[in-house]
């Protein structure tokens, strides 16, 4: 195998930078971020890149072209994790794409275009109600109000990009223009069980999935749990349960449409206390756009009735909306002919996972390829892809490369 032995000590070694010890938590704009960073930007620089930090905190690498300033082809993915993460997720697409450029260069390929390896500053959302931050500011479409996003600390992504040695006046210069990109490669796990039951290595995406994200509020009434009769409690907590189980309800049964309340909080969170508010998310996710607007709406109105009976106040904020994006066709074919070249079946499916190709595909056409991963877990520190798999990816992904440039 060419690749996948590096590829994993790398994804090993960028396992190691966390905020937690004995898991895997890399937020955006934190130490564990810039450490990280800088250990990706050596190995682009040993592979024969030259590389830098954007305005926005992404990691960017890059192999001129014929002349300097050529238009490129980027792969990339994010570098940042979910709190107790897998290490594949995310890390495994920019490890891989420098795996590919290297290989280009100890061959001497000389490609009609420049190749970008970006490693995507904030693709999860886990530490701001912000998602894509990273490749949204790469394809020029961040909104600059978002900055004044706080996390659970208060802290607002200007200040954190402060204190990172960043200046948010300057976070729009992370955008690129249009003219500078000729095509947008990821590889990433499936994070799926599709590709584990179809007995396959590798993937061909053909949509990601559009999401809505919303941050929650119930308020009620706080209580002494002793003495306030079960008539008559407006109890926040149990109004939130019955929300999620709405959720719950509305989603199962409808091929495609999933639906997650991820976090939850309670307050005043003691356990004597009838919780008074409670403020929670919701992830709704499904391929089409018109589905998953179905969903919402009902939802919605489930909500609505549940405070309505209990005597709660609901309120919400979407924090998140983000439409299908359907991978480029031409592109996805020459993936296609890259997995038949090297001997695979050419498997279609969608992602119900967002990526960074989501905000990418607003400068350039997408397209992805899926590695398999193990019973289909992720955000999990049981996450895992085989050395063959990582390998196929990384065989497929060059060969797509190669074909690109034989495209001229
Ligand atoms: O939530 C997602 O789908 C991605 O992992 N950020
Ligand atoms: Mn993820
Ligand atoms: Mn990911």
């Amino acid at each position: 195998m060419d690749f996948a032995p590096r590829i994993q000590a790398r994804l090993d070694a960028l396992a190691a930078i966390s905020a937690e010890p004995g898991a895997i938590t890399r937020l955006y704009l934190t130490p564990e971020q810039a450490r990280a960073s800088a250990l990706v930007m050596g190995w682009m620089r040993e592979a024969g890149m030259s590389a830098r930090v954007d305005a926005a905190g992404n990691v960017i690498g890059r192999l001129e072209g014929p002349v300097p300033g050529s238009p490129a082809v980027v792969i990339g993915s994010h570098l940042d994790t979910v709190r107790d993460a897998g290490r594949y997720d995310g890390p495994l697409g920019v490890v891989t794409g420098i795996a590919c450029v290297a290989a280009l260069v100890a061959s001497s390929t000389r490609l009609p275009f420049a190749v970008e390896v970006v490693g995507f500053a904030d693709e999860e959302g886990t530490r701001f109600d912000a998602t894509l931050i990273g490749s949204r500011a790469f394809a020029g479409t961040f909104d600059p109000d978002k900055l004044a996003c706080p996390d659970g600390q208060g802290i607002t992504i200007a200040q954190a990009l402060r204190a990172a040695g960043f200046d948010p006046e300057r976070f729009h210069e992370a955008a690129r223009r249009r003219s500078e990109i000729l095509a947008y490669l990821e590889l990433h796990i499936e994070q799926g069980p599709a590709l584990e039951r179809a007995g396959l290595a590798v993937g061909l995406v053909t949509a990601i999935s559009g999401a809505t994200r919303l941050a929650a509020t119930l308020e009620g009434e706080a209580g002494h749990a002793g003495t306030v009769a079960m008539d008559g409690r407006r109890d926040a907590l149990a109004g939130a349960a019955a929300c999620i189980l709405a959720v719950e309800a509305r989603c199962r049964g409808e091929a495609g449409l999933v639906g997650t309340v991820g976090s939850l909080t309670a307050s005043p969170g003691a356990v004597n206390v009838i919780p008074g508010r409670v403020a929670f998310s919701l992830d709704l996710r499904a391929p089409d756009d018109g589905q998953r607007a179905a969903a919402l709406a009902d939802i919605a109105a489930a909500w609505r009735s549940i405070a309505a009976e209990r005597g709660l106040a609901l309120a919400w904020r979407t924090t998140h909306d983000a439409p299908s994006v359907p991978c480029d066709p031409a592109l996805a074919e020459r993936i296609a002919a890259a997995m038949a070249a090297e001997g695979h079946p050419v498997f279609r499916l969608p992602s119900g996972a967002g990526h960074d190709g989501m905000a990418v595909g607003a400068l350039a056409p997408v397209a992805m390829v899926f590695v398999r991963c193990r019973g289909g877990i992720s955000h999990n520190p049981a996450e895992f892809a085989s050395l063959p798999d990582i390998e196929a990816g990384a065989r497929v992904l060059l060969a797509t490369l190669r074909g690109l440039g034989a495209d001229g």
